[in-house]
């Protein structure tokens, strides 16, 4: 037997690091945590474990497959991708290379991915999709109050918080090794308070509860700011030697009285004066932000918000406090330079991963004649799925890069089969909270007839005469990576014999000096916010709340338990009816109960599905975990708007309206 460190590819928190026991044929037996990474502990999760299943699944692609006459017929890799790098070719005559339209998302988080986009600049251009399905209205909302989004060192919040504030994430379900260090805190006798429209397995262990109305948490956070500045527990000392702009934002607090802000979010006026008590008094009190929580058409602003409360509590720059959202200040350690070969390309255009649909349908100048889609599921994963379906179905030549028969790879005229993570060479990383990259050594050599994402890439480059500029080994590319990573020491040597090693990146984010904005300070009033976005943060309705009337209810389609996004589901099989959580007002209103079939929609779609009236759920909440696919290939993302939040391109899938109906 045989034991290999590698790390956990799944977009997750927690970037776990990994052991395998291999045995002497080369099989895996087990995975496991590695017990001495320090976020890890030697636990992982049901999903890590999955990805074992995954590699040996026998629904698993391994041969490429061409579609033709509507269905897939095995064809040798010599053949696909002299005919893919033909179409490539000729669309680029006869329309640009802006024809080729490229859909990417992290399906596999790894260093190489990357080099995906480098292929395509050396290509001369293609049609991009910018912004983010998942966090990018509180980045850009983090980038203009702070510079970027940094957190805590997990040591940090376990040792030296107060009070702990966790909004809107779900931390056992999405994050469990934050667990541990909550529980540090809490055995130290740290009071936490959960900020959830939905019951979460934490609850009984807290000291408080809200359950606001969903998308209204930037209310609630500028109601709280209100009552810290007329109680007198705004910190003077922070506002006046580190912000620009409280004059300004203190005035704009003015309409947001207690008796209003209550109307708004569902939160009584007590709980608003509780939870200004936990900011002012509690102090260092550390925020944990979630990303549902910004997943709303406001939800930059919501950010923004709840950012502007911290800071005038003073709960910034120091141990034990900050607005702990993404580790941004990460991706700087690499050269990404070295990479992308931004300079070779000619012509390039953006269209954003969430409104994508709208613009291939409108595209003229060219029309989009091309889809690569690697490392995603955007039939299952974007909104508005009828939409994107129908303009993927416009697009003459398609080629899906995945391992499993995905409602997008259905779509698709050829599916390139790639490897599993446990069969490459790579390096992992986030940028969500870990501050630890794990080195990923080959588990097992490679099945089937199948590639590394690379390979392909260099294999389509040698035929479209830009083969030298991609070549080079796995290992050759993750030290070019490296280049600037060296000035701290870290080699990739270094890393892949340690297995695990630190970012530099600080404990406490902003403990000295300045921030990283134009103006050094922190910026309740933004000098990058644009005339389109506004200086000041502000509370913007959503926008499905027009059809409040028509459509009574809130849908949240939250990340779920058992799978990463849709890739558990891909081995777990398809669902026969997906499970809609309601809450006990809805269910009485409604005269529905547990077990009941109800169809839900909206005029973007309809979904039926099994209901379970859940107690702890906002009254005007329903609630499904994303990610499933039905029989008939549908996905909670038929129901979803492509909205683009306020700021940052990100996507608004939680500002949702919905009816339902028993059948
Ligand atoms: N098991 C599992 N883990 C995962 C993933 C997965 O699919 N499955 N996905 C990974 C990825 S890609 C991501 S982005 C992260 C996401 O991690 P999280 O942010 O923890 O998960 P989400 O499901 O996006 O939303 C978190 C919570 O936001 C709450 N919420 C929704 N709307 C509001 C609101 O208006 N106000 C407040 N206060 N709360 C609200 C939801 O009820 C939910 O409990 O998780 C990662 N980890
Ligand atoms: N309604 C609703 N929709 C959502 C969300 C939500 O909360 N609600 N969450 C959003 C969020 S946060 C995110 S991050 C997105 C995720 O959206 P996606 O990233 O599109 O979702 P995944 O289901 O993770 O699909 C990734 C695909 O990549 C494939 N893959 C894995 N490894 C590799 C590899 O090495 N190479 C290649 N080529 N392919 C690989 C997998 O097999 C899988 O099919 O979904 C978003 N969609
Ligand atoms: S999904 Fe997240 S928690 Fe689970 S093993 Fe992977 S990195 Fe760790
Ligand atoms: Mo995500």
């Amino acid at each position: 037997m045989k034991h290999i460190r590698t790390a956990c590819p799944l977009d997750c928190w927690d970037a776990c690091g990994m052991v395998a026991t291999v045995d002497e044929h080369g099989r895996i037996r087990h995975i496991e945590g590695d017990p001495e990474h320090p976020i890890t502990q030697g636990m992982i999760c049901g999903k890590g474990r999955k990805l074992v299943d995954r590699l040996y699944h026998k629904e698993r692609i391994l041969t490429p497959l061409k579609k033709i006459n509507g269905r897939f017929h095995e064809i040798s890799w010599q053949l696909a991708l002299d005919e893919i790098a033909e179409y490539m070719s000729n669309f680029r005559s006869s329309y640009g290379p802006t024809s080729i339209l490229h859909h990417y998302d992290y399906g596999s988080g790894t260093l190489l991915k990357t080099m995906e986009t480098r292929f395509f600049n050396l290509f001369g251009g293609f049609t991009d999709t910018i912004g983010s399905l998942c966090w990018g209205a509180g980045l850009e909302a983090q980038r203009f109050d702070f510079g970027y989004s940094a957190s805590h060192s997990p040591d940090d919040m376990a040792e030296h918080s107060g009070h702990i504030v966790i909004w809107g994430r779900n931390v056992n379900v999405t994050n469990m090794h934050m667990m541990p260090f909550i529980k540090r805190a809490m055995a130290r006798g740290v009071p936490i308070t959960v900020i959830n429209p939905s019951p979460t397995d934490f609850d009984r262990f807290v000291a408080n509860r809200f359950h606001p109305r969903p998308g209204t948490d930037g209310a609630l956070a500028f109601g709280v700011c209100k009552q810290l500045i007329d109680l007198n527990l705004a910190d003077e000392m922070f506002i006046k030697n580190r912000t620009v702009g409280f004059q300004q934002f203190h005035d704009s607090l003015q309409s947001f009285s207690l008796d209003r802000v209550s109307e708004m979010t569902g939160i009584s006026s007590e709980q608003i004066m509780q939870l200004a008590a936990i900011y002012g008094d509690a102090k260092p009190t550390c925020t944990l932000l979630g990303i549902g929580l910004q997943r709303y058409s406001n939800g930059g602003n919501t950010i923004r918000a709840i950012d502007a409360l911290a800071a005038i509590s003073g709960n910034i720059g120091i141990s034990g406090a900050g607005v702990n959202y993404a580790n941004r200040g990460i991706s700087k350690f690499f050269d990404w330079d070295a990479f992308t070969a931004l300079d070779k390309r000619y012509a390039y255009r953006e269209f954003t991963k969430i409104t994508q649909a709208d613009e291939i349908i409108q595209a003229q100048n060219p029309p989009i004649q091309m889809l690569f889609v690697t490392r995603a599921n955007p039939i299952t994963q974007i909104p508005d799925a009828n939409k994107t379906i129908r303009a993927y179905q416009s697009i003459p030549v398609k080629v899906v890069i995945d391992m499993f028969m995905t409602e997008t790879a259905k779509l698709a005229d050829y599916i390139l089969p790639c490897l599993h993570a446990l069969e490459e060479e790579d390096v992992l990383f986030s940028t969500m909270w870990s501050p630890y990259m794990v080195y990923m050594n080959p588990v097992i050599s490679r099945i089937g007839d199948t590639k590394p994402d690379l390979e392909i890439w260099q294999e389509l480059a040698n035929r479209l005469g830009f083969g030298a500029e991609m070549a080079g080994s796995p290992k050759e590319w993750i030290d070019r990576a490296f280049g600037k990573l060296k000035e701290y020491g870290i080699s990739s040597e270094r890393l892949q014999k340690a297995g695990y090693l630190r970012f530099p990146i600080p404990e406490v984010p902003w403990k000295e000096g300045e921030f990283a904005t134009p103006s050094g300070k922190y910026e309740f009033l933004s000098s990058l916010a644009g005339e389109e976005s506004g200086a000041l943060p502000v509370y913007l309705e959503n926008q499905d709340e027009r059809y409040r009337n028509r459509y009574p209810f809130h849908l949240l389609t939250v990340h779920p338990r058992k799978s990463l996004n849709s890739q558990g589901y891909t081995i777990n099989g398809q669902i026969e009816l997906p499970q809609i959580e309601i809450s006990k007002a809805i269910a009485m209103q409604r005269s529905v109960t547990t077990g009941d079939r109800i169809l839900i929609w909206n005029d973007r779609g309809s979904l039926v599905g099994r209901v379970k009236v859940s107690s702890g759920l906002q009254e005007q909440t329903i609630k499904i975990e994303q990610g499933f696919s039905t029989k008939e290939g549908k996905s909670v993302n038929i129901l979803t708007a492509n909205y683009l939040s306020d700021l940052g391109i990100g996507s608004a899938q939680y500002d949702c309206r919905i009816n339902l109906k028993k059948i």
